[in-house]
């Protein structure tokens, strides 16, 4: 069983359907038309991303955790004793116990994650392997600064853990936002580790998101299904194609759902037209440079205190502070 701090709300914050339908009939209305990569996690579409990244071509959740591992003596060398580990998103997995077992004397563990259920999970599953370490999960948007429970051994300096490149996702002013609000709820004192994707050879980068065996096709698809499912649009799943290309300029494999005829597709009454070839944009995985990712942090008044990355320069961790 797991205790919980009586003062947290264990609410599920899922989006309802009125908000998808909102976000959907705003970005069909844009020039281009645009669709959140956000809803692409729907309990297939999580599936499917696991998946992923297990296939060959996707180097970044293997070259992280690899370089975690080797880096994890001089990663809990860095990171203030006693700490208050907040991780972004339901951990549990390799990452997770990789951190936890490598830093001294972890005094709190707090996922913050919109699911209640994948929160639940992933604490139950770390409760009985940190028998020490006391599970505070936290149900919220991680987007903004999330008011910590503060644990009953003392309050242990937070360290924030956002592996996987995950900020990457985020538009560069949307990821700045995250940052300070990040920034806020470390607190004073307070540390960040991220995981951040490097730039590198574009044949590698877009041979990850054009996996052989089509999973990300199927996962960048998966988000019409769920539509289709949760707000009663009709997407014919089968006339769009994913396709996801590196910009140089920008640093970020774009990924689009391209219309393969002139169709029609409606969603809550209103019909939105599409021709043939046309793409929408559904998602960014923005890849950084040392200098980027330290303009970056810095634009959110953050500070590169120690990085790592592993011996092809591929991924890199960083360690952030105020
Ligand atoms: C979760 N995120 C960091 C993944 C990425 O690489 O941008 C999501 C993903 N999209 C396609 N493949 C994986």
């Amino acid at each position: 069983t797991v205790t919980v701090a009586s003062k947290i709300t264990l609410s599920d914050l899922q989006p309802s359907a009125d908000d998808i339908t909102g976000d959907v009939l705003a970005g069909l209305s844009a020039t281009p038309k645009t669709l959140p990569s956000k809803y692409f996690y729907d309990e297939h579409g999580s599936r499917l991303f696991e998946q992923i990244t297990r296939e060959p071509e996707y180097y970044l959740t293997r070259v992280e955790l690899d370089l975690l591992e080797a880096s994890m003596p001089s990663i809990a060398e860095a990171v203030t004793p006693r700490a208050h580990v907040v991780e972004y998103g339901s951990g549990s997995g390799r990452k997770t116990h990789l951190l936890l077992d490598g830093l001294a004397d972890p005094v709190a563990y707090t996922p913050i994650e919109i699911s209640r259920t994948a929160l639940l999970a992933s604490v139950e599953r770390l409760a009985d392997a940190y028998p020490d370490v006391e599970m505070l999960p936290v149900c919220a948007d991680f987007t903004q600064p999330v008011p910590l429970p503060i644990p009953s051994r003392g309050n242990g300096h937070v360290l924030v853990f956002f592996p996987g490149s995950t900020l990457g996702n985020f538009l560069p002013a949307d990821a700045e936002r995250l940052l300070r609000s990040m920034r806020e709820t470390m607190g004073a004192g307070g540390q960040a580790l991220i995981g951040i994707d490097l730039d590198k050879e574009p044949a590698l980068i877009e041979a990850a998101y054009n996996d052989a065996a089509g999973v990300t096709a199927d996962f960048t698809l998966n988000l019409l299904v769920r539509l289709n499912r949760d707000i009663g649009s009709d997407f014919d799943v089968d006339s769009f194609a994913h396709r996801a290309v590196y910009s140089r300029e920008r640093m970020r494999i774009e990924t689009h759902l391209v219309s393969l005829r002139d169709q029609q597709v409606t969603v809550a009454g209103r019909q939105f037209s599409f021709l043939d070839g046309e793409a929408m944009e559904v998602e960014y995985s923005h890849k950084y440079t040392d200098a980027s990712f330290a303009a970056l942090a810095a634009r959110a008044g953050l500070r590169v205190i120690e990085r790592w990355n592993d011996p092809k320069g591929w991924f890199g961790l960083r360690l952030l502070a105020a």
